[in-house]
């Protein structure tokens, strides 16, 4: 597929997405949003020095990255998140590097929103979003038990989410690296939804305070979930 091909048809094939974008913010762009929140706001869950890293080299990396390959091909970058919902509208010598990187940005500016520090929101959802949740997994407990294990058992690098699936149901998938559940032909059938709620289960998230223990870091995390930013991307998920 040539510049123009790709210009052409991206907007129409994007637009016809049944899925919804993630967090209530609409478009991401090739630029990172400001944290919400200053770096040491989620200690001593999350370490100051983390959040450094993480935010400021890791997301500023797959950006970078991201840029560079877009710009050096020509194309423009839209919105990066119809962008990696479909890669097989990206040039095929492009694709690899919009996955991961591409992935990698939307992945990281939805998860600095899915956080917020502790005590600053409600400790844990309420009203639909928590029936939903009831009705799915039985309850609150029963939901995080699976939503922990899912981000405990990834092999290696990758994430764990919180999905509303287009049946409008809620599930907990897993993606490898930095693949996300927009992703179609890249996720399997029937883990593509819309992410509500993921954590990112990469070394570079945790080692430093947590080292190997991932499932400290996840029950850690639980008391720096914005709730309020899941509940939001849920109801906007069902509308
Ligand atoms: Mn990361």
């Amino acid at each position: 597929m040539n510049r123009r091909t790709f210009l052409a048809t991206s907007g129409a094939a994007f637009a016809g997405s049944v899925l919804t974008s993630p967090v209530h913010a609409a478009a991401i762009g090739l630029e990172q949003a400001p944290l919400p929140y200053a770096l040491q706001a989620l200690e001593p869950h999350i370490d100051a020095m983390t959040m450094e890293i993480h935010f400021g080299r890791h997301h500023v990396a797959y950006l970078n990255n991201l840029k560079g390959a877009l710009e050096t091909a020509g194309l423009p970058g839209g919105d990066v998140t119809s962008l990696v919902s479909d890669l097989a509208k990206v040039p095929e010598a492009l694709r690899t590097t919009v996955r991961n990187n591409g992935g990698g940005h939307v992945n990281h500016s939805w998860f600095w929103q899915w956080m917020a520090p502790a005590g600053s929101g409600p400790s844990a959802p309420e009203g639909k979003l928590a029936a939903a949740l009831q009705g799915t997994f039985g309850s609150l407990d029963d939901f995080k038990k699976v939503f922990a294990e899912a981000g405990a058992k990834r092999f290696g690098s990758g994430w764990a989410w919180l999905i509303v699936k287009q049946d409008g149901g809620l599930a907990v998938t897993s993606t490898p690296n930095q693949d996300n559940p927009l992703m179609k032909g890249v996720v399997p059938e029937g883990e593509e939804g819309t992410p509500i709620l993921g954590i990112d289960v990469w070394e570079h998230a945790y080692y430093l305070k947590y080292q190997n223990k991932r499932p400290d870091y996840i029950s850690a995390w639980w008391n720096v979930v914005n709730w309020t930013a899941v509940a939001k991307g849920f109801e906007a998920a069902k509308a």
